[in-house]
């Protein structure tokens, strides 16, 4: 066995952000770049040594030769084992599935999730520790700072390992078990839904679904789980074969990239349902007949419908959704009587609170829905989750929800997102908002009084942890709310995202245009922040 020892010097910019460390695929493929972040994070996890691994990606560019790497470095530095996916293919929440499941010290998830592919476009490299979920922020910080110390790596010399075919080899003294990448999910699937229910839904009437895989990794687990086990007509899933570079697309869910899914629900002869997933398969977008489910609705309704399928058959215990999604879950959770708990962007705060089942669903305003089954958001999960609901309350998409605002009230929800910004313009523009915080309540803007304005910082309930400045908030007198972020995912300047969001109890009222009714919200939100004065930017550059 030859195991190699490479001189190396730190990077200075390898802090993960909201999901891993994502960068250029050019500055991945500088020398010893992924090499010095994949031997800091088995450095900082030594419970990895002698332990199994799993590793897998969402099939872009740069995925394969990444993962060869990654396998070698795991085989020098003594991991006993490596569970890999074919053809180096996981969705994300494939990989937690696959953590759990196998009881594995941990993974290597391989994306960029919803940012496009290509040798010109985003990589990404997230670990996810042993209970399936994104590393805690201590965890991440400790492969920070050994990254910024480290002075060499190790590496096998040998060659590349099959990873079209399905088996186990050996890679020195390391075991490579190539598995197949959707067997696991789907198995979990089958046990989370009823299966039989929707596949009558399928075949005894006239419902037609689309889903569009958007050319990235949840293809194959979509074509198997809804058109080979649960009968949905050929065709059904498209765009199902992921593709290194997504087709030239932005593999992101939302009403402004996933067009093709949003014509078909909006044509002559609409499908009744229609969803698609992520670059990584994390989110989801769910469509009916002429209808947009916002996600944070989304997560409202699942919520509220828990007990009506196998996965929850007594309810569920709890509730958590990030700071930004809207606060119509704190209302399904307040008329069930359980907790509902707001946490900081990003999946990996959600881990302790569902390990002490505190809470089994979750969600983020940004097309991320998921439970206790795992520990990532799962796109293909909260679609199965629609269709069962759908088969069992037999109504149309639009009615679920018209019939949800009803009793809970509708909570209007938009996005607006400001990408590219000048970093330094951004970080002034947050610090111009913060300065306000003490003059800003009681001040009165079209009508709409406010009542806080506050950084927002959250102790973990479990194990204590701070995280402190997670986002602006400015909320008003009737509940409204305005958040401000930047981004922890861009690879390019900052991204500043503007969350807004406001209650409406009356049913008389609930079936306006969102951008009628958020109007108002939206002009004070950029008169706040000055947003076009200091970014320069007179409309943003994607509203969801
Ligand atoms: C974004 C979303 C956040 C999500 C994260 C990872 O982060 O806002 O809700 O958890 O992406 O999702 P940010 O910091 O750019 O706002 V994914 O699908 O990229 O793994
Ligand atoms: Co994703």
């Amino acid at each position: 066995m030859n195991i190699k020892n490479i001189q190396t010097t730190p990077f200075n910019d390898q802090r993960p952000g909201t999901s891993g460390l994502r960068k250029k695929v050019k500055t991945f493929q500088q020398p010893h770049y992924l090499e010095n972040f994949v031997q800091a994070t088995f450095d900082a996890q030594p419970a990895l040594k002698g332990g199994i691994l799993v590793l897998g990606g969402d099939g872009r560019f740069y995925n394969r030769t990444a993962i060869q790497i990654i396998l070698r470095m795991a085989a020098a530095n003594g991991i006993a084992r490596t569970i890999v996916g074919q053809g180096g293919i996981l969705s994300t929440p494939a990989a937690s599935c696959i953590i759990r499941k196998y009881q594995t010290q941990g993974g290597i998830i391989l994306s960029a999730s919803h940012n496009p592919g290509g040798p010109d476009e985003d990589f990404g490299i997230k670990f996810n520790v042993d209970n399936g979920g994104p590393a805690p922020e201590k965890v991440t910080e400790a492969i920070f700072q050994r990254s910024t110390e480290i002075g060499s790596y190790k590496i096998l010399e040998a060659d590349d390992i099959n990873l079209d075919r399905i088996g186990t080899s050996a890679l020195g003294e390391m075991q490579v078990d190539v598995i197949d990448s959707v067997k696991d999910y789907a198995d979990l699937m089958q046990h989370l839904f009823d299966f039989p229910a929707i596949h009558h839904l399928f075949n005894s009437g006239s419902f037609r679904m689309c889903f569009d895989a958007m050319h990235a990794v949840t293809g194959p687990y979509a074509r198997e789980i809804i058109e080979n086990m649960l009968g949905a007509e050929p065709g059904s899933v498209i765009n199902a074969v992921p593709k290194e570079d997504f087709g030239g697309g932005h593999p992101d869910p939302n009403l402004a990239h996933a067009q093709e899914i949003v014509e078909m629900t909006h044509c002559l002869d609409p499908v009744d349902f229609a969803a698609a997933s992520d670059g990584d398969g994390d989110r989801n977008m769910i469509l009916g007949k002429n209808f947009f489910v916002t996600p944070s609705d989304s997560l409202a309704v699942l919520a509220a419908n828990a007990h009506l399928i196998p996965a929850f058959p007594s309810g569920i215990s709890g509730i958590a959704r990030s700071m930004p999604t809207s606060q119509a879950a704190d209302r399904v959770a307040e008329m069930l009587g359980i907790e509902c708990y707001e946490t900081p962007t990003g999946w990996k705060f959600f881990g302790n609170l569902l390990d002490s089942r505190k809470i089994a669903i979750c969600g983020e305003e940004s097309f991320g829905t998921g439970s206790d089954h795992v520990r990532e958001k799962d796109g293909l999960w909260a679609v199965l989750f629609w269709l069962n609901l759908l088969a069992v309350k037999q109504q149309p998409v639009a009615q679920v929800l018209k019939s949800h605002w009803k009793i809970y009230g509708r909570n209007y929800y938009t996005r607006y997102d400001y990408e590219g910004v000048d970093k330094d313009a951004a970080e002034a523009l947050m610090q111009h908002l913060r300065d306000r915080f003490g003059a800003l309540p009681g001040q009165e803007f079209m009508g709409y009084t406010i009542e806080y304005a506050d950084d927002f910082s959250y102790t973990d309930p479990i194990d204590g942890s701070l995280s402190s400045r997670q986002g602006i908030r400015i909320g008003f007198t009737d509940g409204s709310r305005i958040v401000y972020r930047l981004s922890g995912t861009g690879t390019v300047g900052a991204t500043l995202r503007v969350y807004l969001e406001r209650y409406e109890p009356d049913p008389e009222k609930q079936n306006q245009e969102t951008a009628v009714v958020m109007a108002p919200l939206v002009q004070i939100a950029i008169d706040l922040a000055e947003i076009g004065a200091r970014t320069g930017r007179s409309a943003p550059d994607v509203i969801t």
